[in-house]
């Protein structure tokens, strides 16, 4: 495989971007070697600068639903950029994006735009927080919710590939009012609970995690914690930046029966453009400026491209929802010619998945939280990445990711991701 363009770009992007990346994992440190600089993407398919083709199961990280370049948000970004970029000032669209918004999802009675996943779930604990008048939250270990100061503890992503889980330039006073407890774990919260009695404003989880891997919530687990966080009168947040609209219309929620009290968007709302957004019951929402105290602002925010691009999605799901057993039915078939080919081998890699949203983990024991996922041999990944990334695959460049499925991946690509996969695990 010929990379002399996309090493030539990235000793040039060293010299200007920090580690010639602009987010971390994207510089292959956690598998060796150096990144592929993209050209264009089509489908299910994406093409680097030296001409070589890839069948893509990150999608920019979980945006693309729908593969890359779906004719129907190419039309919307069309028509919308005829009308200008950005106003700062009110469009009908995002009235528009609201309402279906709060259609597809419940437990959403109002909603805000922001630009990241980041900004939104900053946003659910300041609204959390000033809506308890608490000042103490709980995140689970092994769980990422972007990058403010205070998430950065015990994170996963790329935080934890790159063994950092916890980050110089977070001082201790914006750490100690995060509070770790264990993922599946209720003890874990009761025993914080009771030892910070009255001091909690919100509990945060990614209710399907995909930054340690995929790790779904045990049913019993996430109801005793819906069922704490009412009698303790604590925020419950689920972050669905990854799994809104992705495993299912209305996101993990849907799936668990479990209502939050905030929920947190990103990726498949902007189409493929940056796009976050927080939302939930309307009494919280309603203490968000101007409505409320809790200031809360962005220039781009509901930005009409990214509107535009979001709610040609929304508005795509909202019309097929057939797309999810599609999703179901082709990340299955992946998972057994997956599971056949581990047993050819005599391997048993823990394989989690939820919908369209898969992992295999290079150990042996079962993974259900973050200290099983850990127990994974990351430089076997390291291998194997590199064995299916010479076959044409592309899976995210570090252990503690998701591999996506998305509805342009064909029978076609699927068998041939099999295939690669079954000789990428005989040579290691
Ligand atoms: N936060 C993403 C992984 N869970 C990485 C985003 C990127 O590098 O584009």
């Amino acid at each position: 495989m010929k990379t002399e363009k996309s090493k030539q770009l990235f000793e040039e992007a060293k010299k200007y971007i920090p580690g010639g990346v602009n987010s971390p994992v994207r510089a292959f440190k956690s598998v060796g070697g150096d990144p592929l600089f993209i050209k264009k993407g089509l489908g299910s398919k994406f093409w680097d600068v030296d001409g070589n083709e890839y069948i893509d199961y990150i999608g920019s990280w979980g945006p693309h639903l729908f593969g890359h370049n779906p004719p129907f948000i190419i039309d919307a970004l069309k028509s919308a950029i005829e009308n200008g970029t950005s106003f700062g000032a009110p469009t009908e669209i995002e009235v528009e994006m609201a309402k279906l918004i709060t259609e597809l999802v419940p437990s959403v009675e109002m909603v805000r735009m922001v630009n990241s996943g980041t900004e939104a779930t900053m946003s659910t604990v300041r609204a959390a927080r000033g809506y308890t008048g608490k000042e103490k939250f709980i995140k689970f270990e092994g769980c990422y919710h972007g990058h403010a100061d205070y998430f950065l503890i015990k994170a996963g992503s790329g935080a934890l590939t790159l063994g950092v889980p916890t980050s110089p330039g977070v001082t201790k006073g914006n750490a100690a009012d995060t509070l770790l407890a264990d993922y599946n774990d209720i003890a874990s919260i009761k025993k914080l609970i009771s030892s910070n009695k009255n001091e909690i404003a919100a509990v945060i989880i990614e209710p399907i995690a995909g930054n340690m891997g995929v790790v779904k919530v045990k049913d019993k687990f996430i109801k005793e914690l819906r069922a704490i966080c009412d009698e303790e009168k604590i925020v419950l947040i689920f972050d669905e930046v990854m799994t809104g609209f992705r495993v299912a219309a209305g996101g993990a929620q849907e799936i668990l029966g479990i209502k939050p009290d905030l929920s947190t968007y990103g990726k498949i709302i902007g189409g493929g453009l940056p796009v976050g957004a927080f939302g939930g019951k309307r009494e919280i929402m309603e203490k968000i400026a101007p409505s409320g105290p809790v200031y809360q602002a962005g220039t781009l925010s509901g930005n009409p491209l990214a509107m535009a691009a979001g709610y040609a999605a929304l508005k795509y799901i909202k019309n097929n929802p057939g797309i999810y057993n599609e999703l179901e039915e082709k990340s299955a078939f992946l998972e057994n010619g997956f599971n056949e080919n581990l047993k050819a081998v005599g391997k048993n890699y823990a394989m989690n998945r939820v919908g369209s949203m898969m992992c295999m983990f290079f150990t042996e024991n079962l993974v259900d939280d973050f200290k099983s996922a850990v127990k994974s041999d990351t430089s076997l990944y390291g291998k194997y990445f590199h064995e299916m990334l010479n076959r044409g695959i592309y899976l995210a460049p570090a252990q503690f990711e998701a591999l996506f499925v998305s509805t342009a991946h064909s029978k076609e690509d699927l068998d041939k991701t099999i295939r690669a996969h079954k000789e990428s695990l005989e040579r290691m």
